[in-house]
């Protein structure tokens, strides 16, 4: 549609137009700053990466990246007056911490930071300076790169700029995980929330547990005769699969090269049909428990008896160990307590610890969890449900019904993570066009999350909004059968929200935002991925 005609003098396919008033370059997420200047740089055969020792890997990163299409090797050398280069240069002092500055003249590139994510960043918002044929995975058949001449000046507005994955509904191979995690990283997110257990599966290896993906791992039959969208790997197939101890080493360090830090998530004391049908000692009923097939909250809970909790410690200890991040997310959602009301166990627990309700016991379990992870060094994420048991301030609180869970949480003195599913969860609608694919939730258009602020006006001006962290996007895979369908739902929403969480609510347009989104769409298209054209359906 015209009003997403690209402006005239900007790379596009890697032809770079001139004009006589040069245009802004089209990034995603906005940058704080952004000059064009006159002139453009050519990169070519014979352009190396200026790096020290410290810059090293965001060096091999640009190779791994711009090597493909151009076909160029892009040496590194340690000389920083090299001409026709792209110069790294780390500065101690000047810098924020995610912040960074990129110049291109007509005699080369520079990015300089104080930190190598700094630097990352850099990177991407270089990437997105060239044509989209620069994504490319083998090499295009041209003698030069140009890049407009601009000068950029960047760092985020909000230090949490997350995206979750559900990979209990649906299990996706490592190679979706790691692809992502690439495009968390084009988008300048740093977080990764990966749901790895639910009631449909559990996902992650336990040396200790064995059964928990021997058995947890796969769904008691193949699921025939839904209406699911399945154009995926899993039709007529067991549903099911986990991630082994080494994959999941493999993704952490895959991640830590792109500036994602990776929250791993084991769902307590709810969502654990999995969990109770490899060990059905730690429920507090009796019965045939199996992996779930279907949409749903299940009754399925985790018993709060000694024993499950110290098969919770192991269990963590070992999650623990594979994963360096500060936070463990611990679930806490939906709930449950009709198992727990039939236990006589429960009724002594309670008794003993004067828990008055059974809110107060679901508090309990949690601070449980959170004691013993605390002791391993960590801080535990968990669904705004514990606040309602009381949960330490030490807990930070992912706000998924609504943005309330996070206004009250800021207030009393935890941090909190926006992630209401209004705006912020992918598996909705995208728009009303009868060809959308199966989805659930209700209507969330792309501009209805790119409209979403992440500092309420409740809060503004507040000491309590410093608690808000930042924001994050959800897929839950209930509907979401296959990685094609997966990238569809996030792509691209996840792109506007980028720009919630990154760029300075008082620089975000949707006007704006949506004549540079063709760009980045196309560039995605490029890349493989499939892309949702939703956005420009007419009354979305
Ligand atoms: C609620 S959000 C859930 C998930 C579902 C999702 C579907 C949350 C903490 N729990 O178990 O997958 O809705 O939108």
């Amino acid at each position: 549609s015209e009003s997403f005609a690209p402006p005239v003098n900007v790379a596009v396919n890697g032809d770079f137009v001139q004009s006589e008033e040069p245009q802004p370059p089209r990034i995603i997420p906005l940058p704080a700053s952004v000059k064009r200047l006159e002139g453009q740089f050519s990169v070519n055969a014979q352009t190396v990466i200026v790096a020290t020792e410290d810059a090293l890997p965001i060096a091999q990163y640009i190779q791994s990246q711009f090597g493909p299409a151009t076909g160029y090797r892009f040496p590194i050398v340690s000389n920083q007056t090299a001409d026709n280069a792209i110069a790294l240069i780390l500065d101690d002092k000047t810098y924020a911490k995610e912040a960074y500055q990129l110049t291109v003249t007509e005699q080369g590139v520079q990015i300089k930071a104080s930190t190598a994510v700094g630097l990352f960043w850099g990177v991407q918002s270089l990437r997105q300076l060239f044509g989209s044929d620069i994504e490319l995975n083998a090499p295009v058949n041209k003698h030069a790169w140009p890049l407009p001449a601009v000068d950029i000046q960047d760092q985020p507005a909000f230090s949490y700029r997350g995206m979750h994955l559900d990979v209990s509904r649906t299990f996706f191979p490592v190679s979706f995980i790691k692809q992502y995690i690439d495009l968390l990283a084009m988008h300048k997110l740093n977080y990764f929330h990966w749901h790895l257990t639910d009631d449909q599966g559990w996902r992650i290896e336990i040396k200790k547990y064995p059964r928990l993906t021997e058995v947890g791992a796969w769904r008691d039959e193949t699921v025939v005769g839904h209406t699911y969208d399945r154009d995926g790997l899993y039709d007529g197939q067991k549903l099911g699969g986990f991630y082994s101890q080494a994959e999941i080493r493999d993704i952490v360090a895959y991640a830590q090269q792109r500036q994602v830090t990776i929250i791993p998530e084991v769902d307590v004391p709810g969502h654990a049909s999995a969990i109770l049908k490899a060990y059905p000692e730690y429920g507090c009923v009796s019965k045939e428990f199996s992996v779930q097939k279907n949409f749903g909250v299940f009754p399925e809970v985790l018993c709060p008896t000694e024993k499950t909790f110290s098969f919770l410690d192991d269990v963590f200890s070992e999650v623990v160990a594979l994963f360096p991040s500060p936070y463990i997310h611990v679930g806490g959602d939906e709930v449950k307590t009709e198992q727990w009301q039939s236990c006589a166990d429960c009724s002594a627990i309670m008794a003993e610890k004067g828990l008055k309700d059974y809110l107060a016991l679901q508090g309990y379990f949690i601070s449980r969890v959170e004691a013993s992870i605390n002791k391993m060094g960590r801080k535990i994420i968990g669904w705004d449900e514990i606040l309602e048991g009381n949960v330490a301030p030490s807990a930070t609180i992912t706000s998924w019904r609504g943005i309330e869970g996070a206004i009250h949480a800021a207030k009393e003195g935890h941090d909190a993570i926006m992630a209401p599913g209004s705006h912020l969860y992918f598996d909705h609608y995208q728009s009303r066009s009868i060809d959308e694919p199966l989805a659930i939730h209700g209507l969330t258009p792309i501009r209805e999350t790119y409209s979403f602020e992440v500092i309420p006006e409740q809060l503004q001006n507040t000491d309590a909004a410093k608690r808000i962290l930042g924001a994050q996007g959800h897929l839950w895979t209930e509907y979401v059968r296959s990685p094609a369908k997966a990238e569809y739902m996030v792509l691209p929403r996840m792109s506007a929200l980028a720009e919630v969480v990154w760029t300075d609510v008082s620089k975000r347009s949707w006007e704006d935002f949506s004549k540079r989104l063709p760009a980045l769409m196309e560039r995605f298209s490029t890349k493989g991925l499939n892309v949702a054209k939703s956005t420009y359906v007419v009354n979305a």
